[in-house]
């Protein structure tokens, strides 16, 4: 019985088919047992040689399944293990990587430099009201200088901002003097594109307040800001210029050397004096609030420039709309590369 028992029990190559084996011999009703319950039927004299005989058999059968099955359970694991391994040494996939987009970059260096000279950097909304983007800005409803600035309207009667000046008088109404902020952020207006113009763009908005404040601060900080982005040799020129919420207001640009040795003024943007009359609205608003006038007598420059004029200078971009086509040829030149 054992010469049969052991090649069934290493021909059986799955758990469930060596259960059947042992079923067949040691099973309640197995071959081996069976023969065990026909010793009470033989002469005493034979039992105990015939017994030690039977379990003979027995144990090497069981010993025979015992190693057969601890075998088929290391396979079963080691076919699931290979069929679970993971390759750590294969090469991964690439993800597309994104990278800043040029404007955050320009923003970056912006800010980066004002920080440096102890300015608080702050953003606001781009939902305005008439009020804070026009009238506390000096700009009266009737005033010429509105047709500067075309205007998406919402249905509310509010507007998309048409400058980050607005954030001027939302952080006075807010905070006392003396400050230093710069804001930055999005801006909206309702006009036909080219190539240096779109309809939503990006300011940067600078305010100082404090006693004593005059032009030649203004100079001198507008003056920092160019030798921050062009290096030291950088030159700035101030124009006379109009704006209703400064006095006197000037535009100034920026004489820059480029690496390939050209030099040429670059106009960044609009500054001047804070208006006594904005000064009024903001201690107006913040009358209204239940909050101390403090503002009336006090001095301040401002200034707005626009940061896509710097990067389509320093990237190169001929034309202001690849900014925001989301063009992945133009987009695609600034991934990764995190400066
Ligand atoms: C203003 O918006 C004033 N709020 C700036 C200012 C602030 C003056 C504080 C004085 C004191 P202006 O409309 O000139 O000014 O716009 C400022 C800058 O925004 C421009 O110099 C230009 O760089 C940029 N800019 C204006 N219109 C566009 C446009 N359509 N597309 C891209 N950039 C623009």
């Amino acid at each position: 019985m054992q010469h049969e028992a052991i090649p069934e029990i290493q021909a059986a190559t799955t758990l469930e088919a060596l259960q059947t084996v042992k079923t067949k011999y040691v099973g309640k009703s197995g071959l081996v047992t069976r023969e065990l319950g026909t010793l009470g039927k033989l002469p005493p004299e034979e039992r105990k040689t015939r017994g030690a005989e039977i379990n003979a058999v027995r144990q090497a059968i069981q010993e025979a399944l015992d190693t057969r099955e601890t075998t088929l359970k290391r396979e079963a694991l080691d076919a699931q293990l290979a069929s679970e391994a993971i390759d750590v040494t294969l090469p991964g996939l690439p993800l597309p990587a994104g990278g800043l987009h040029p404007i955050n970059r320009v923003y970056d260096d912006l800010t980066g430099i004002y920080e440096r000279l102890g300015y608080t950097v702050v953003e606001g909304p781009e939902v305005e009201d008439e009020h804070h983007n026009f009238e506390a800005l000096n700009v009266p409803w009737y005033h010429p200088a509105r047709d500067l600035q075309d205007t998406f309207w919402l249905e509310d009667g509010r507007l998309l901002r048409t400058h980050t000046s607005p954030m001027q008088i939302r952080y006075m109404v807010d905070h006392e003097p003396d400050l230093k902020i710069v804001v930055r952020g999005k801006v909206y207006r309702y006009e036909a594109t080219d190539a240096t113009h779109e309809s939503m763009f990006h300011q940067l908005e600078g305010l100082v307040v404090g006693d004593h404040i005059n032009m030649a601060d203004l100079k001198g900080t507008i003056a920092e800001m160019a030798r921050g982005l062009y290096g030291p040799g950088a030159k700035v020129r101030f124009q006379p210029s109009y704006y209703p919420f400064v006095e006197p207001g000037a535009d100034f640009a920026v004489y820059w050397d480029n690496p390939r040795g050209e030099s040429k003024w670059l106009e960044l943007g609009g500054c001047g004096m804070v208006h006594p009359n904005v000064f009024k609205a903001v201690d107006d608003l913040r009358e209204a609030q239940g909050k101390e006038r403090v503002y009336e007598g006090k001095t301040g420059f401002a200034f707005g420039l626009g940061p896509e004029r710097i990067a389509m200078l320093k990237y190169k971009i001929p034309d202001i709309r690849y900014f925001y086509a989301n063009d992945p040829r133009v987009i695609g030149q600034f991934r990764g590369e995190l400066e």
